[in-house]
C-alpha cells in the first residue's frame, strides 16, 4: 500500500520533471552568448535551473498524487483526523533547501569573481546613464565620446559606470553582464565581446517616465575598424574651431529617439525633427530660439503627444550653437547616418 503510493508520487513526479525540463530546453530562452563573460552566467543559471526543475517536480508530484488521492466525496462533511507534525520530514524540508540555497551561493559568488578578474590589456570605457540616454567616453583615445557603444572584439573592456539622476542599470542580453549605475557611485564591469555584430544597451532598472526608451547600439567590430574609427572621431574632435553639429547629434544620441534626415537617424521616441519650423511656428517661438530652448530645456515646451523624457542637454556655447544650425537647416545636407 505505502510502496503503492510512493510508487506513483515518483511517477508522476518524473513526468512532471520531463515536461518542465522540455520547456526549459526546446524553448530558446537565451539570446546567443555574445561575450565571454557569458558562459558563466548561463552556467549559474542552468544549474538554478535544475534544481528549480527537481524541487518543483518533487511537489507536484505529492501535491498532484493528494489532491486526487485524498480528495473530499462531495457528502462529506466530516472533519480530517488530527495529524501533529513529523520531525523527520520537517528537518528534512529544512536541511535540503539550506544546502540548495548554499549551494546556489557558492557557484554564483565563484561565478560573479571570475567575471569581474580584469586583464592588464584592456579598453576603459566610461559610461554615463541619464534620464533617459547612455553617452560613452573613451580615456584611452583622448577627447573620444560617442552615443553607441563599439568595442573591439576578443578584448576586454573595463566599464566605469555612472548615474547623473537616478539609478540605472546597463545590461546587454548577449552580454549577460549587468549591474547598476547608482548616483553618487563609480559601479564596474567586464565585458569581453566574443563575436562582431549589433547589439542592445537597454536600462534595466525602471528609471522613470522614458525607461523603455533608454535603449542604444552596441557595435562589436574588429579592432582594427574601432582603431579607424577612433583615430577619425578624435581627429575630428581635436580639430577645434570647426565643431561640426551632425557629430554633435550623433555624439549626443539625439538620433536614438528622434527622426532626423540630415542625419539618417529614424527613432521614434520623440517627434521627427524635420519640420521644426512647423514646430517652432505652433510654439510661436522664432526657429533658433525654440531648438536651443527645446534642448536646453526641454521642459519649456513639450510638444503634445510625446512623453516629457528627454533629457537636458548641458553642451558647451559652441557645441550648442553648431547642433542648433545643424537643426535650423543652417549646415543641412546629406549625411551618412553615423549615430
Ligand atoms: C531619450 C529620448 C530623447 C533624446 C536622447 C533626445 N530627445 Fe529631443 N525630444 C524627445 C521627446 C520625447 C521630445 C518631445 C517632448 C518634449 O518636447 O520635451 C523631444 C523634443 C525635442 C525638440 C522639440 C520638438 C518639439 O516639438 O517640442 C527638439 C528640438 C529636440 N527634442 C532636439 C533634440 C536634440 C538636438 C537632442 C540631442 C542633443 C535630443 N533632442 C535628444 C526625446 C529625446
Ligand atoms: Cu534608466
Amino acid at each position: 500500500m505505502r510502496r503503492g503510493a510512493a510508487l506513483r508520487v515518483i511517477v508522476i513526479a518524473l513526468l512532471v520533471a520531463a515536461i518542465v525540463t522540455a520547456v526549459a530546453i526546446f524553448i530558446p530562452w537565451l539570446p546567443d552568448q555574445a561575450s565571454s563573460e557569458a558562459d558563466e552566467i548561463d552556467f549559474v543559471f542552468w544549474f538554478v535551473t535544475a534544481i528549480c526543475v527537481g524541487v518543483f517536480a518533487v511537489v507536484a508530484g505529492i501535491s498532484i498524487y493528494a489532491g486526487i488521492k485524498f480528495r473530499a466525496r462531495p457528502d462529506d462533511d466530516s472533519d480530517g483526523p488530527p495529524v501533529h507534525g513529523h520531525t523527520g520530514l520537517e528537518i528534512l524540508w529544512t536541511a535540503i533547501p539550506a544546502v540548495l540555497v548554499t549551494a546556489i551561493a557558492i557557484v554564483s559568488t565563484i561565478a560573479l569573481a571570475r567575471n569581474d578578474s580584469l586583464p592588464d590589456e584592456h579598453l576603459r570605457v566610461h559610461v554615463i546613464a541619464q534620464q533617459f540616454t547612455w553617452r560613452f567616453e573613451y580615456p584611452d583615445h583622448g577627447e573620444l565620446r560617442s552615443a553607441t557603444l563599439r568595442l573591439p572584439v576578443g578584448r576586454a573592456a573595463h566599464l566605469t559606470m555612472e548615474a547623473r539622476d537616478v539609478i540605472h542599470s546597463f545590461y546587454v542580453p548577449e552580454f549577460r553582464q549587468k549591474r547598476d549605475v547608482v548616483p553618487g557611485e563609480v559601479t564596474n564591469l567586464i565585458i569581453t565581446p566574443t563575436k562582431t555584430g549589433d547589439y542592445t544597451i537597454q536600462c534595466a532598472e525602471l528609471c522613470g517616465l522614458g525607461h523603455a526608451a533608454m535603449l542604444q547600439k552596441v557595435e562589436v567590430v574588429e579592432q582594427t575598424a574601432f582603431d579607424e574609427w577612433a583615430e577619425g572621431r578624435a581627429e575630428e574632435m581635436e580639430e577645434g574651431g570647426e565643431v561640426s553639429g551632425q557629430a554633435i547629434f550623433a555624439e549626443q544620441g539625439c538620433g536614438g529617439c528622434h527622426t532626423f534626415g540630415p542625419a539618417g537617424s529614424t527613432a521614434e521616441q520623440g517627434p521627427p525633427l524635420d519640420n521644426l519650423p512647423e514646430l517652432a511656428d505652433r510654439a510661436g517661438e522664432p526657429l533658433d530660439q525654440f531648438i536651443r530652448e527645446s534642448i536646453v530645456n526641454p521642459d519649456a515646451y513639450v510638444e503634445r503627444g510625446y512623453p516629457n523624457v528627454m533629457p537636458p542637454f548641458d553642451l558647451p556655447d559652441e557645441q550648442l550653437d553648431a547642433l542648433v544650425e545643424f537643426l535650423s537647416g543652417g549646415a543641412a545636407e546629406g549625411g551618412d547616418g553615423e549615430l
